[in-house]
């Protein structure tokens, strides 16, 4: 098993379309096990393909207690929606982000599981929501788009700026000794 990295917004990749798992395969349940072992690590309560850079409609989710729930989605479909409910969202590739956002309080599923059966499932509370939300990322979409365009400009500029000074810094402080060495001209 390995942990895969996980891409943040606003990442251009996270606006990529995934295309239908069509093969079955070992691989397939690989990459299955490693999604879930992201997840729990991240840690969070689901994770789409498209996260971590495979642009196949595919989802993991555990919203149990004790974290040992797994569920697999693959070219999941929402069959039917009921009711309205606002809340409070995250998300593992918009770190430290959490805003209300109105999602179907419950939905009918249809999806395959890992071997490619078909399965029905209705869904309400929070697995509902998470179901909707990975299913959004399968869309290249993000729950910070239900925002408003200043906020999540806010969130963008925010987060452009921590990943800057986190893997950024040495990076400058390289490029100013360069210049410093080359007697301050442009190399
Ligand atoms: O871990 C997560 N928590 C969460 C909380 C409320 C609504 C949705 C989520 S999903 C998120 C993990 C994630 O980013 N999945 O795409
Ligand atoms: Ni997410």
């Amino acid at each position: 098993m390995a942990q895969l990295t996980i891409l943040e917004f606003p990442d251009p990749r996270l606006r990529t379309r995934a295309v239908p798992v069509q093969v079955f395969d070992a691989a397939l349940e690989r990459l299955i096990a490693d999604m879930l072992e992201t997840m729990y690590a991240a840690p969070g309560i689901g994770l789409a393909a498209t996260q971590v850079n495979v642009h196949q409609r595919l989802i993991v989710v555990d919203v149990s207690e004790g974290r040992n729930e797994p569920q697999v989605y693959i070219n999941p479909v929402i069959l039917a929606r009921d009711g309205t409910e606002l809340s409070e969202e995250g998300c593992l590739s918009v770190p430290q982000v959490f805003e209300p956002v109105e999602r179907a309080e419950r939905v009918t599923v249809r999806a395959q599981d890992a071997h490619g059966e078909f399965f029905e499932r209705e869904l309400s509370g929070l697995l509902a929501v998470c179901v909707q939300h990975e299913m959004d990322h399968l869309e290249g979409k993000l729950f910070v788009d239900y925002l408003s365009s200043l906020k999540r400009e806010h969130i963008r500029r925010r987060l452009e700026k921590e990943r800057r000074e986190r893997a950024g810094a040495p990076r400058s402080r390289a490029g100013r000794d360069a210049r410093v060495a080359s007697g301050g001209k442009v190399i």
